[in-house]
């Protein structure tokens, strides 16, 4: 018996067109394979088919306009089909969720169960004056010492969440508790021991910290416009040199490493370690910041210049945060779609006190937590000045930070508190010093460490009698020896420790440090340590002495670096730990394999007229991905990336055929479950559906625009986006992603300040080509018709995916909906489209006088239709020339240029502008749907009369006719212009002129659109 495959539920759609048929009759087809595509006037879909089978017939052609319920083909079904119906989709992932979920939390639960191991008795003291029964308080508090004593901090824990739901049932007033106390979240005991050796770790850290310095004050001293910073690294070394010597393994041919994210300014002591480890030698050094010849070190983490080195660029501050937890969340993506495997990879990310000020740095933290990035581990330097001062002088960074971190679902560990504060901690029998460590303000404790010994013990132990007394017996030597935790191994190593086993959700380690540290008078803990790149030979001094470099008094003033033999323990040493953790960190490499471009004919039912039918070119952009889909190379690589719009570009049939990526799958039936575009998660889904985002989806772009070297998988991220949210917005992300070597396609849909009719001011952009084309690997294309968009981006995949170039693409598409025309067949239309023009159309009805009108993008048309009222009615010649990409034309003109300035003497080079253009007659007229200065671009590569129109100024809402009479890019101003510019040439007379603006209602008086 035939089954019979009808139009499923396609929403509110009705009478849509076939497009595609994919099967024929007699074709075995599997269950959910598709078999046509229709198409609604916004988005194409495709349908598959309910059951496995062969094809008996096929109901319907291409052209057939179908509703729900109409009959499409008939199946005969194969065998197993019969025996069982499959479990509908839907309930099918429900179950597999229900059961990961249940392993995820057997796994969870078995390590909340792990007791600490050891805890010291204590005797609790309780002496707070408004307790009215401090007896029966420390009943309580023993209780719980023993409940922690003998089942671990996770009973503890839980009993004290059962206790605290209790009394909120019961009515009282619970505390809202954002912080815990200012001292470390790990105790003493149960800090996991670090097994490496710690005086030779020492004795390296030591050599680190002088080198990095000595690197800094030699290039000053060289040049001293260079600067450079000192104590950035001076405040983070141990927190770096622990990650390198015990945490951080690094990508070889058997894992994939990890990934650190330096923090921008910490740079000099991250090339002191490599010079140590025999990576970089005394000459690289001392051309730090000096790259202008190969070879120098660049100031801060930067891939495009150091691309053997540095993996990820973090000194635009906020942007490293951001980008870390983007990656960590990639990372997971790959794992759950079967790209890569599950080896435990951490994503490490070094951020300072002052960044996280920045909106970007806390704006994802709740992606995180959400997600449940155990794979992530922030460490927060938190030396509490900033450039200009304390981060905080009159709170405390370090609470504030728990508190957002915890109110978002992380896991926090302050390492606030150096060894040497634990027997005083553990002392303090009354309170009182943590007592005054809450109530000290960061001013205070940065003031403290710019000072002495004697200092802290009057301003900070002097505050009680109690505290005071805690240390009467320690001289101000010994007081001025209590550290802070981020410069204590131990601490740290704990902390990380903690941090790698840690399930569950990211973690952040907010480390209290000392900038500057060891810096003495001038740079220590002192407002202006941040800028300090000169040392001065007593500092230099007291830096030897204080951290014991075996320098001489001479080799320090001649700011000599310091290396120990290779055969040395420290040198050995560090090499042996590099190794065991894998080799080198970082270290930028990739070992991905290309991906075959589709092939040439993939996209040939673009190049062929859409006769009547209408479409935009966002529309066009969404059936070459349907179609790119279908291609097994390039299907699985594809990441689509859209932020909260994929209804609006048409998009939403991807939901199905793809599913949006979903680490806990889906765990509801979704309201449109029975609709052909449903709403679908999935664990394995390919969509990043990134909600109103685009920061955080330009961040996913770049994680998987630079996959082919952090995980060694070439992959195709498309993040198509409204283009004014997209290079205004995201700017800055855009020139990191540039930085960072990033492949891939940003799609600026909707495009152009005078498609997007109603919308307005916020939403009409007339300037992202130009910022793209600040972006120096940015290629950039505004196409009017589907087959340049298909030239386009097939060449796109072909030079970036199987070429592997350092290049990105922009393309703009609209969302004007028009009919498109076949690729000419001229043979250099292709070459055209991709070097940025060709000719694209020509009147030559008249052979009198001629124009040239370049037109890009949507304008183009206008131009087109602009030439024929010239001929038609004022027989006027012209040659039109579609306009792919202005910034494209630019770049090649500015290279010829260039040629020809350095080589007066030899035959001078042709710009392709002028190529196209030099022999043509008349003016040229240029306009597109964005500023003038879009396609005055190109007006240098010609030797003929240029002018341009464009749409300076703000966009306004209207309809798209109003609103390009407004800008003066419609057909009526195009030939009101024209006959101007060909009446200014003296080529005709100026009435002709004169007359246009009148018959087309142009007034003169109105001012120029940037002033209105
Ligand atoms: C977006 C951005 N704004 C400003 C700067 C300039 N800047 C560089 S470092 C710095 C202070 C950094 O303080 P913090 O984050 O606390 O780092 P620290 O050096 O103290 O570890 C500033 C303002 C920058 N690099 N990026
Ligand atoms: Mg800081």
């Amino acid at each position: 018996m035939s089954e019979k495959l009808l139009v499923p539920d396609i929403g509110e759609f009705e009478k849509v067109e076939i497009i595609e048929l994919l099967v024929k009759p007699g074709d075995q087809i599997n269950l959910n394979d598709p078999v046509v595509t229709i198409e609604s006037d916004k988005s194409s879909v495709e349908i598959p088919s309910t059951i496995s089978g062969k094809i008996e017939s096929v109901n319907v052609k291409v052209g057939h306009k179908v509703s729900m319920g109409d009959l499409l083909l008939s199946i005969e079904p194969s065998k197993e089909n019969s025996s069982e119906k499959p479990i509908p989709k839907d309930t099918e992932s429900i179950i597999k969720q229900a059961e990961s979920v249940l392993k995820n939390e057997k796994k969870e639960e078995t390590i909340q169960q792990k007791p600490v191991e050891e805890k010291k008795q204590t005797i609790i003291q309780v002496t707070n004056n408004n307790d009215i029964d401090p007896l029966e308080t420390q009943d309580w508090l023993e209780s719980l010492s023993a409940v922690v004593e003998k089942d671990g901090n996770q009973r503890a824990h839980f009993l004290i969440k059962e206790l605290i739901n209790k009394a909120y049932r019961e009515g009282a007033n619970i505390p809202y508790t954002q912080h815990t106390p200012y001292i470390n979240t790990i105790p003493p005991e149960a800090e996991v021991k670090s097994n490496g050796d710690q005086n030779i770790e020492r004795r390296i850290r030591s050599l680190i910290r002088w080198n990095a310095a000595a690197m800094v004050v030699r290039a000053n001293k060289k040049f001293p416009e260079l600067g450079g910073h000192i104590g950035t690294f001076a405040s983070a070394a141990t927190l770096y040199d622990v990650g390198m010597n015990h945490f951080w393994r690094a990508k070889n041919n058997k894992f994939g490493g990890d990934l650190v994210y330096f923090q921008g300014h910490s740079a000099p002591g991250v090339y002191a370690r490599a010079f140590l480890e025999g990576r970089l030698n005394e000459k690289q050094l001392d051309s730090f910041r000096q790259e202008v010849k190969p070879g120098g070190l660049s100031s801060y983490p930067h891939p495009w210049l150091m691309p053997k080195f540095w993996q990820f660029p973090t000194v635009s501050m906020g942007l490293g945060p951001m980008l870390a937890i983007y990656q960590a969340r990639y990372m997971k993506y790959l794992i759950n779609r079967g790209l890569i495997k599950d080896e435990g990879r951490k994503v490490w990310a070094f951020l300072g006190d002052g960044e996280m000020d920045e909106p970007e740095s806390l704006g994802a933290i709740g992606l995180a937590a959400r997600e449940k990035l155990d794979n992530l581990i922030f460490v927060v330097n938190c030396n509490l000045q900033r450039l200009d001062g304390p981060v905080r002088g009159n709170g405390k960074i370090i609470q504030e930070l728990e508190g957002s971190f915890r109110g978002a679902g992380w896991n926090v560990i302050k390492v606030i508190w150096g060894s040497y504060w634990d027997s005083l901690i553990a002392n303090d029998k009354t309170g009182h010093l943590v007592k005054v460590m809450n109530e000290t303000v960061d001013g205070e404790y940065q003031a403290m460490k710019a000072r002495d010994g004697a200092y802290v013990r009057e301003r900070f132990f002097g505050k009680y009698p109690e505290t005071q007394e805690l240390v009467s017996s320690l001289s101000d030597k010994d007081i001025w020896r209590l550290n802070r935790g981020g410069h204590d191994p131990h601490k740290v190593y704990a902390a990380y420790d903690q941090a790698s086993k840690n399930q569950g959700s990211p973690t952040v380690i907010i480390a209290k440090t000392i900038k500057g540290y060891g810096m003495g008078k001038t740079g220590e803990s002192v407002n202006t340590t941040h800028q300090t790149k000169k040392l001065d030979v007593d500092d230099l001094l007291y830096y030897r002495d204080r951290f014991d470099v075996p320098l001489t008094d001479e080799q320090v003033k001649n700011v000599e670096y310091f290396k120990p033999d290779e055969k040395s323990l420290e040198i050995k040493y560090i090499k042996e730990k590099r190794m065991r953790l894998g080799g080198h960190l970082p270290e930028r490499t990739t070992y991905s394999k290309p991906i075959k471009a589709p092939a040439k004919n993939i996209f040939d039912f673009m190049k062929v007229s859409t006769g009547e039918k209408e479409m935009s070119t966002t529309m066009a952009l969404v059936r070459m991905f349907t179609n790119l889909l279908r291609d097994k190379n390039v299907s699985p690589r594809l990441v689509p990336i859209i932020p909260d719009e994929a209804r609006t570009f048409g998009m939403e049939g991807f939901f199905q055929k793809i599913g949006i990526y979903a680490h806990e799958g889906q765990k509801y039936e979704p309201e449109d479950s029975a609709q052909l575009s449903s709403y679908r998660e999935d664990k394995s889904g390919q969509v990043l559906e990134e909600g109103i985002n685009e920061a955080g989806a330009m961040s996913s772009w770049i994680a998987a625009a630079t996959s082919y070297t952090n995980h060694d998988i070439e992959m195709i991220p498309i993040y198509i986006f409204y283009s004014m949210f997209g290079f205004q917005r995201i700017g800055d992300l855009a020139w990191a992603g540039g930085d960072s070597q990033a492949r891939g396609f940003l799609i600026g849909a909707t495009a152009g300040r005078t498609t997007l009719a109603g919308e307005g001011l916020q939403h009409q952009d007339g300037h992202s080509h130009l910022i793209a084309s600040t972006i120096p690997n940015c290629v950039s294309y505004d196409p009017t018709f589907h087959y340049e968009l298909a030239v386009i981006f097939r060449e796109g995949l072909r030079r970036m995916h199987e070429k592997n170039e350092n290049v990105f693409y922009y393309i703009t598409t609209m969302n004007e909906n028009y009919s498109h025309p076949s690729m000419p067949k001229d043979k250099k239309c292709e070459e055209g489209i991709l070097k940025g023009m060709y000719k694209i159309k020509e009147f030559n009805r008249y052979d009198k006088t001629k124009i040239q009108l370049l037109g890009s993008g949507t304008i183009l048309r206008e131009m087109m239709a602009a030439a024929e009222v010239l001929q038609d009615e004022y027989q006027i010649d012209s040659e039109i020339w579609s306009v792919t990409s202005f910034n494209e034309l630019r770049k090649e003109g500015m290279e010829v240029e260039r040629y020809n300035l350095l080589n007066p003497d030899k035959e001078q080079k042709v710009s392709f502008v002028e190529q196209c253009l030099g022999k043509t007659e008349g003016p040229i007229m240029a306009a597109s749907d964005y500023m003038r200065m879009n396609s005055d671009q190109i007006r240098p590569y010609t030797n003929k009369s240029f002018y341009s129109l464009g749409t300076d100024g703000y966009g306004r809402s209207d309809t798209r006719k109003n609103l390009r009479k407004f800008f003066e890019v419609d057909k009526e101003h195009i030939v009101a212009y024209g006959l101007s510019v060909l009446a200014k040439e003296q080529l005709i007379a100026s009435k002709y002129a004169k007359e246009a603006i009148k018959k087309y209602n142009i007034d003169g008086s109105k001012p120029m659109p940037t002033k209105l």
